[in-house]
């Protein structure tokens, strides 16, 4: 069976130009004008694109005392409702549990997807074991691991364990991701604000000014760098830390930040909602900013500072979000946003001319493909590449509704925004998945992708190492004691 779509503007990462687009066997088998298929997909008046690949997800994970609600049944049905046809989850050992048997716990989770994944590896503990499981992860095709500098006594890492582990991801060819949040500072705000009698989750927001954040981001690209090893700082929400990766990057590290819709579209006055749900419900960590960090997020991704966009999709139910009354740290940390990435940014970002419709599939399928070394297999619209496909209509409308939506929670933090910019067509695979809204997917179709090391050349050096070789030095005088 082959399936061609046809008078539609294929538009990637570089390139927009009419032709049409044959599918067999799940990959794009030609490119080029008046194709055949058995099936005809119409795209007229349409944009062709690389589906959205999320790199950042946490479906049914173990998090503050609770499980994050979607997994990858919902989780991945989420995302192609909206146009994502991938998505990178992190598998999670929890302190002391060794890595391949948490990967084992990952592998069997996401047998129920619906459209393809992978997984990023969590490094929370630092041992011999770990050291030695890395290099297995890596073979399996997992070359992505991150720390949290954050979540002190649960899943952070001190900076002993950080130096140790990018060093080791360095000389494995991988790639360091980071939750960059000063998380001894944290505590002690958290414990502060706590003792005073701020309890409730607007106190979230003062616990994790962005400082926390800049000073994390520049702590971290200063190890990767003396570790060598490429950085990719997860959830970057504000201006302290985009600095830190502008300037790194203009000194020729390999470093990049991935901003999150939420916190490009939603402001931290949501904290300040005289409902105690509706300002729990949107508490994360970053929490979200003020309009000055989201315009430098902006201008992040304007001028290529910025390489990703993500959503952190970590769900919780209402009755989850109530753990925390009386006590904000309570409150499950995330916000879902799979299934609205993807028009979120299209209207905030290229219906309003921020962004390019060229920029917008870098931002959210190109660039995440090339970083984690699985391009062109996903991200590109070229001969041989997976049918994961969008078709974009840019005319189409909707009002966003927990109502309508295919996450498993009852709410939505973008509830009532209006989009314009869905998909027609959602193919994962070359199997259509989405028709104007109506889904038609099949858990389990989903399948793991593998990805390459980038390689040990492809290091985030700096000159730093050339100026620190250690060299002996010659001395002829042995200086005479106690001067
Ligand atoms: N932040 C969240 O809000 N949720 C999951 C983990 C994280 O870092
Ligand atoms: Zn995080
Ligand atoms: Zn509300
Ligand atoms: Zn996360």
């Amino acid at each position: 069976m082959s399936t061609v779509i046809r008078n539609g503007t294929i538009v990637t990462a570089d390139l927009s130009w009419k032709a049409d687009v044959l599918i067999e066997g799940g990959r794009i088998a030609a490119i080029g004008e008046g194709l055949v298929g058995d099936e005809v997909l119409d795209a007229s008046g349409c944009y062709v694109m690389p589906g959205g690949i999320d790199p950042h997800t946490h479906l049914e994970m173990p998090f503050m005392g609770t499980y994050s609600a979607d997994d990858f049944e919902s989780g991945t049905r989420a995302a192609l409702a909206g146009g994502t046809t991938m998505v990178v989850d992190f598998a999670l050992p929890s302190p002391g549990q060794g890595l391949m048997d948490a990967l084992q716990m990952w592998d069997n989770k996401s047998g129920r997807a619906h459209c393809d994944y992978s997984f990023h590896m969590a490094v929370t503990w630092w041992g011999e074991q770990v050291f030695d499981e890395m290099a297995a992860v890596v073979d399996r095709g997992i070359t992505s691991f991150k720390h949290f500098m954050a979540y002190k006594g649960a899943l952070m890492v001190n900076d002993d364990e950080l130096f140790a582990s990018f060093r080791r991801v360095g000389d494995l060819g991988g790639i360091a991701l980071v939750h960059a949040e000063n998380g001894d500072v944290v505590a002690e705000l958290s414990a502060r604000l706590l003792a005073e009698g701020n309890v409730g989750p607007e106190a979230h927001a003062y616990s994790r000014p962005p400082q926390v954040e800049g000073e994390a981001t520049n702590r971290a690209i200063m190890v990767a760098d003396m570790a060598g090893v490429p950085l990719y700082v997860v959830h970057v929400s504000c201006e302290d830390s985009h600095e830190a990766i502008r300037r790194a990057r203009s000194q020729g590290k390999r470093v990049w930040g991935e901003p999150l819709i939420q916190h490009l579209t939603l402001d931290e006055s949501e904290y300040f909602h005289p409902d105690w749900d509706h300002a729990a419900r949107r508490v994360m960590s970053p929490p979200f900013r003020n309009k000055l960090h989201q315009d430098s997020l902006w201008a992040g991704l304007q001028s290529g500072s910025l390489s990703v966009v993500a959503t952190d999709h970590c769900a919780f139910t209402t009755e989850q979000k109530r753990y925390g009354v009386g006590d904000f740290t309570r409150i499950p940390n995330g916000t879902g946003g799979l299934e609205d990435r993807m028009p979120m940014l299209w209207t905030h970002g290229v219906a309003t001319g921020r962004l390019t419709p060229n920029e917008f599939v870098a931002v959210t399928s190109t660039n995440i493909a090339k970083i984690l070394g699985m391009y062109p297999k996903k991200g590109a619209v070229l001969v041989g590449s997976d049918a994961d496909l969008v078709v974009w209509d840019p005319e189409a409308e909707k009002t966003i509704s927990a109502g309508s939506q295919q996450s498993a929670i009852d709410y939505n933090v973008f509830e009532g925004q209006k989009v314009k910019g869905l998909p027609r067509f959602t193919l994962t695979r070359g199997v259509v998945a989405v028709t104007e809204g109506k889904l038609d997917s099949r858990e389990g179709h989903g399948e793991f992708v593998a990805r390459a090391p980038r390689g040990t050349v492809n290091r985030a050096l700096s000159a730093w190492k050339e100026l620190t070789a250690p060299r002996p030095v010659e001395r002829s005088g042995i200086p005479a004691s106690g001067v």
